[in-house]
């Protein structure tokens, strides 16, 4: 067969599972919630009727079960978006690739993805312990200049690229397609915004300890150009969606005011109120 893929490009564990994940198609549910700490995994499965399954590897925690009746499973990224690079593609070689004899499926199989992870404000009046929803997403890391056929231009990518100040970096960018059909996990949050996604947590997001950034005005021109808030994965998310033909939508909870300098009182409230608010969302 034409299409048929070679052991060292889908990567199978001994027992047939995808080689980070570790996990078989049966293991996951249509509806995912990836976030990135592995420990924020059990936090949102303790609210699950029940779990069905719970398997590992490196940084890839999964749980499966139900909620509310429905099938749902989440699931820890660590990290970045080279993790999401992972995660994309075994996911979707779970429901799109018949792993037994490495061949494409004929029939195309959706999944819908829910990132619910926690980002830093740019925009002084974007205020910490508040849900923002991801409508574009610019990504500052390479990712995306390795995968064929991705082009996208919207108002909002015209006017960045073209008043983007830092000629070195290529921006990237997406957006979300589908995010006005979710209904209330849509309409609920407080902010909709313009994501940026960096390859990093200090410099590439404007933090100086003993090591400069590139530019002291770094955020202050970020937000200029429309963008509110950033993090690590959303960039990866979307555009990976877009090309497999996934479903995606990123809810961070803001818990860093960078202009303001205020961190979240208690950001263990606020991530299971996150939880909480979330997951009353996209399982009624
Ligand atoms: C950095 O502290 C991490 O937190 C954010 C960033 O995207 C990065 O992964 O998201 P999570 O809280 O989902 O990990
Ligand atoms: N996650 C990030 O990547 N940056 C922040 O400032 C907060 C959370």
């Amino acid at each position: 067969m034409l299409n048929k893929l070679a052991a060292s490009e889908l990567v199978l564990n001994e027992d047939g599972s995808v080689y980070h994940l570790n996990l078989l198609p049966e293991d996951i549910a249509e509806k995912i919630i990836l976030v990135g700490d592995p420990d924020r995994v059990a936090k949102v499965s303790k609210y699950f009727d029940k779990v069905e399954v719970k398997k590992n590897k490196r940084e890839f925690y999964t749980h499966t079960g139900t909620l509310r009746g429905e099938r749902i499973t989440v699931m820890s990224t660590g990290i970045g978006t080279e993790n999401i690079d992972i995660v994309m593609n075994e996911l979707d070689a779970l429901v799109n690739i018949d792993l037994k004899n490495k061949e494409f499926k004929t029939e195309h199989s959706a999944l819908q993805l829910f990132r619910m992870g926690t980002c830093g404000s740019v925009n002084p009046d974007v205020q910490v312990d508040n849900m923002l929803v991801t409508q574009n997403v610019v990504g500052l890391d390479g990712l995306m200049h390795f995968y064929q056929d991705y082009e996208f231009e919207n108002e909002f990518s015209r006017n960045f690229m073209e008043k983007f100040p830092y000629p070195k970096i290529k921006p990237m960018l997406y957006f979300a397609d589908w995010a006005e059909e979710l209904g209330e996990l849509y309409k609920d949050a407080k902010y909709h915004g313009n994501t940026a996604t960096f390859p990093g947590f200090y410099a590439p997001q404007g933090r100086q300890l003993r090591l400069k950034a590139v530019d002291d005005q770094f955020l202050e021109k970020l937000n200029d150009l429309g963008v509110t808030n950033f993090e690590m994965e959303t960039s990866a998310i979307y555009a990976l969606s877009r090309l497999l033909g996934h479903k995606a939508i990123t809810v961070n909870n803001v818990i860093a005011n960078r202009r303001r300098g205020e961190f979240s009182a208690d950001h263990h409230a606020s991530e299971k109120n996150l939880i909480e608010w979330v997951l009353e969302r996209v399982i009624k």
